[in-house]
Protein backbone atom coordinates (compact mmCIF):
# COMPACT_ATOMS: atom_id res chain seq x y z
CA UNK A 1 0.00 0.00 0.00
CA UNK A 2 1.43 3.49 -1.16
CA UNK A 3 0.32 6.11 1.04
CA UNK A 4 1.11 10.09 0.94
CA UNK A 5 2.42 11.81 4.24
CA UNK A 6 2.60 15.41 4.50
CA UNK A 7 5.93 16.69 6.83
CA UNK A 8 5.93 20.09 8.19
CA UNK A 9 9.42 20.13 9.24
CA UNK A 10 12.65 22.85 10.70
CA UNK A 11 15.34 23.06 7.44
CA UNK A 12 17.71 24.11 10.59
CA UNK A 13 16.72 21.07 12.24
CA UNK A 14 16.27 17.86 9.40
CA UNK A 15 15.88 17.45 5.98
CA UNK A 16 14.04 15.28 3.49
CA UNK A 17 16.22 12.73 3.48
CA UNK A 18 16.93 12.04 7.23
CA UNK A 19 12.61 12.17 7.85
CA UNK A 20 12.67 9.82 4.98
CA UNK A 21 15.47 7.28 6.47
CA UNK A 22 13.78 7.75 9.92
CA UNK A 23 10.83 6.19 8.59
CA UNK A 24 12.65 3.52 6.73
CA UNK A 25 14.53 2.83 10.18
CA UNK A 26 10.63 2.16 11.70
CA UNK A 27 10.34 -0.71 9.04
CA UNK A 28 9.02 1.19 6.60
CA UNK A 29 9.62 1.96 2.77
CA UNK A 30 9.90 5.87 2.57
CA UNK A 31 10.47 7.72 -0.57
CA UNK A 32 10.70 11.72 -0.71
CA UNK A 33 8.18 12.94 -3.58
CA UNK A 34 8.73 16.72 -3.16
CA UNK A 35 10.40 18.99 -1.27
CA UNK A 36 7.20 22.23 -1.19
CA UNK A 37 7.28 25.79 -0.34
CA UNK A 38 7.55 25.41 3.11
CA UNK A 39 9.40 28.91 3.01
CA UNK A 40 6.30 30.92 1.97
CA UNK A 41 6.42 32.95 5.26
CA UNK A 42 9.55 34.34 6.80
CA UNK A 43 9.95 36.04 10.08
CA UNK A 44 12.60 38.86 10.85
CA UNK A 45 13.38 39.69 14.49
CA UNK A 46 14.07 43.78 14.22
CA UNK A 47 16.30 46.31 16.46
CA UNK A 48 14.29 49.52 16.00
CA UNK A 49 15.42 52.95 17.73
CA UNK A 50 14.12 56.02 17.68
CA UNK A 51 11.06 54.97 19.49
CA UNK A 52 10.24 57.33 22.67
CA UNK A 53 6.64 56.77 23.65
CA UNK A 54 3.97 53.89 23.48
CA UNK A 55 2.35 55.91 20.43
CA UNK A 56 5.51 55.07 18.43
CA UNK A 57 4.75 51.43 18.51
CA UNK A 58 1.14 51.90 17.56
CA UNK A 59 2.39 53.96 14.61
CA UNK A 60 5.12 51.46 13.53
CA UNK A 61 2.77 48.46 14.07
CA UNK A 62 -0.07 49.96 11.44
CA UNK A 63 2.53 51.44 8.91
CA UNK A 64 3.43 47.48 8.66
CA UNK A 65 0.40 45.61 9.18
CA UNK A 66 -0.61 48.53 5.93
CA UNK A 67 2.16 47.06 3.67
CA UNK A 68 1.10 44.04 1.35
CA UNK A 69 2.23 40.76 2.66
CA UNK A 70 2.65 41.67 6.39
CA UNK A 71 0.57 38.90 7.99
CA UNK A 72 2.33 40.35 11.42
CA UNK A 73 3.91 43.01 13.21
CA UNK A 74 4.56 43.21 16.58
CA UNK A 75 6.30 45.98 18.16
CA UNK A 76 7.80 46.39 21.64
CA UNK A 77 9.32 49.59 23.09
CA UNK A 78 10.95 48.25 26.54
CA UNK A 79 12.94 45.97 23.95
CA UNK A 80 13.40 47.98 21.46
CA UNK A 81 12.77 45.33 19.11
CA UNK A 82 9.79 44.00 16.37
CA UNK A 83 8.80 40.78 15.30
CA UNK A 84 7.33 40.77 11.63
CA UNK A 85 6.27 37.82 9.30
CA UNK A 86 5.92 38.37 5.88
CA UNK A 87 5.59 36.79 2.55
CA UNK A 88 8.19 35.80 0.49
CA UNK A 89 6.61 36.99 -2.96
CA UNK A 90 5.43 39.64 -1.60
CA UNK A 91 8.05 41.96 0.34
CA UNK A 92 11.31 41.88 1.86
CA UNK A 93 13.10 42.24 4.56
CA UNK A 94 14.85 45.28 3.04
CA UNK A 95 11.92 47.15 2.36
CA UNK A 96 10.36 46.47 5.27
CA UNK A 97 13.59 48.12 6.79
CA UNK A 98 13.24 50.89 4.90
CA UNK A 99 9.60 51.38 5.37
CA UNK A 100 10.25 52.03 9.25
CA UNK A 101 13.23 54.66 8.38
CA UNK A 102 10.61 56.25 5.97
CA UNK A 103 8.53 57.30 9.10
CA UNK A 104 11.14 58.12 11.32
CA UNK A 105 12.57 55.20 13.13
CA UNK A 106 16.26 53.61 12.63
CA UNK A 107 15.53 49.95 11.97
CA UNK A 108 18.17 46.62 11.45
CA UNK A 109 17.97 43.15 11.45
CA UNK A 110 18.36 41.96 15.22
CA UNK A 111 21.67 40.05 14.81
CA UNK A 112 24.16 38.32 12.14
CA UNK A 113 23.24 35.11 13.20
CA UNK A 114 19.70 35.81 12.14
CA UNK A 115 20.94 36.47 8.69
CA UNK A 116 22.93 34.00 8.30
CA UNK A 117 20.37 31.23 9.29
CA UNK A 118 17.78 32.67 6.73
CA UNK A 119 20.60 32.44 4.29
CA UNK A 120 21.57 28.67 5.05
CA UNK A 121 18.12 27.62 5.51
CA UNK A 122 18.17 29.21 1.63
CA UNK A 123 20.56 27.38 0.92
CA UNK A 124 19.57 24.13 1.91
CA UNK A 125 16.12 24.07 0.40
CA UNK A 126 17.44 25.64 -3.01
CA UNK A 127 20.18 22.25 -2.68
CA UNK A 128 17.26 20.23 -2.22
CA UNK A 129 14.97 21.22 -4.77
CA UNK A 130 17.56 20.54 -7.63
MO1 LIG B 1 5.43 59.53 20.97
MO2 LIG B 1 6.67 58.40 18.76
O1 LIG B 1 5.02 61.34 21.54
O2 LIG B 1 7.02 58.82 16.93
S1 LIG B 1 4.50 58.76 19.02
S2 LIG B 1 7.53 59.79 20.36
Amino acid sequence: MFVLADILFDPSETSPDKISEAIDDMGFDAKVQSVGENDKIEKIKLTISGMSCASCVGKIENHLKKQNGISKAVVALTTSSAIVEFERSEITARKIIQEIIEIGFQAELRNETDNFAILEQKTEIAKWRK
